[in-house]
């Protein structure tokens, strides 16, 4: 394997810019927010791929038990591809089984991802894996999407892989937009592999995001640890508790982090001084739950034709085609 890493000018700086007024900004809308995508430092990623292991977070399992069972089926219908690219990797455990069926020729793969944790993961367990060549973008979706969209010369099929129900993560306008530059990117003929958790009873949705070891409590409240290091925060995270709940008519998980007191959080680097009062949240994160008809319309609006699609216990594995 060979391995490229595409990196912004000063992307220590810059990134850490970013994250504060990002914090700044989320921290004071109302309701209060801290974006998703910065619970991945490296304990972060490390408390996720815990997540996954847990008997009551099913999804990272289910889907792999899916690739696996079908990697084959799905690489007789991308018999040209020549270009992958994953959106958010993970440990690169899911493009691996996915891949080990894969097309036999030489494969350019583009990893992005907030994390570079993830990223140095992925490309790791990429390099068992003979003719790959990989390419890791440290950026956002859409950012990455675009650079490789003006990179991008290959002549063969393009294939995008967003597994995990990271789409999940997205509100409907920006799934839809989403869904859009990645069509962009592939251009007509290329093909999107989709991995989405499926609705079902509360109750199993709420052990899933409230497990009974506080894994996903130390997920969730490891943001505020992140703030605290990274942006010199004062954030007293014993003061804070974790909160999962099911919104059904927004067919979506959200965590939270309730304030159990009345209280001042000041974030340095974001030039923030807060108060909290008791009971007041931060909402850190949606995950949306689809239903399978769901799936079909978000795709045929954004451009796409579902092309074959596979489920196990609560989750859908969607192959479509940008048409
Ligand atoms: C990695 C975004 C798909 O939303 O289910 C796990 C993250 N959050 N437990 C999800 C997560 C709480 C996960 N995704």
């Amino acid at each position: 394997m060979s391995m490229r890493h595409s990196v912004a000018p000063d992307p220590g700086e810059a990134s850490r810019a970013a994250f504060a007024d990002d914090v700044a900004h989320a921290l004071t809308q109302n309701p209060r927010q801290l974006p998703c995508r910065y619970l991945y430092d490296e304990l972060g990623s490390l408390l996720f791929e815990a997540i996954c292991r847990l008997p009551w977070y099913r999804v990272a399992r289910t889907e792999q038990s899916l690739l696996h069972t079908h990697a084959d089926a799905i690489f007789s219908r991308l018999q040209c591809v020549s270009t992958v690219v994953e959106l958010g990797p993970g440990s690169g455990e899911k493009l691996m089984t996915l891949l080990a069926a894969g097309p036999d020729r030489d494969v350019t793969v583009h990893l992005v991802d907030v994390s570079p944790a993830a990223l140095d993961g992925a490309a790791n367990a990429l390099a068992a894996l003979p003719s790959l060549t990989v390419v890791a973008h440290e950026a956002t979706y859409e950012a990455g999407l675009s650079a490789i969209a003006r990179s991008h010369h290959a002549t063969g099929q393009a294939l995008v892989v967003f597994l995990g129900s990271n789409i999940g993560n997205f509100d409907p306008t920006g799934t839809d937009a989403l869904l859009r530059s990645i069509h962009a990117t592939l251009g007509r003929g290329g093909a999107l592999l989709l991995g989405t958790d499926l609705v079902k009873p509360e109750a199993e949705l709420l052990l899933a995001y409230d497990d009974p070891l506080g894994v996903t409590a130390a997920f969730n409240l490891n943001l505020l640890v992140r703030v605290n290091r990274e942006l010199g925060g004062d954030f007293d995270v014993s003061q804070f508790a974790h909160r999962a709940v099911w919104n059904a008519p927004a067919s979506r998980m959200e965590m939270h982090l309730v304030s159990r007191s009345r209280q001042r959080v000041r974030v340095r680097e974001s030039r923030i001084d807060l108060t909290f009062d008791a009971g007041e949240s931060i909402w850190t994160e949606s995950s949306y739950k689809y239903r399978v008809g769901d799936l079909e319309l978000m795709l045929g609006r954004t451009g796409f034709q579902v092309t074959g699609q596979w489920q196990e216990d609560g989750f859908a594995l969607t192959l479509a085609e940008a048409g």
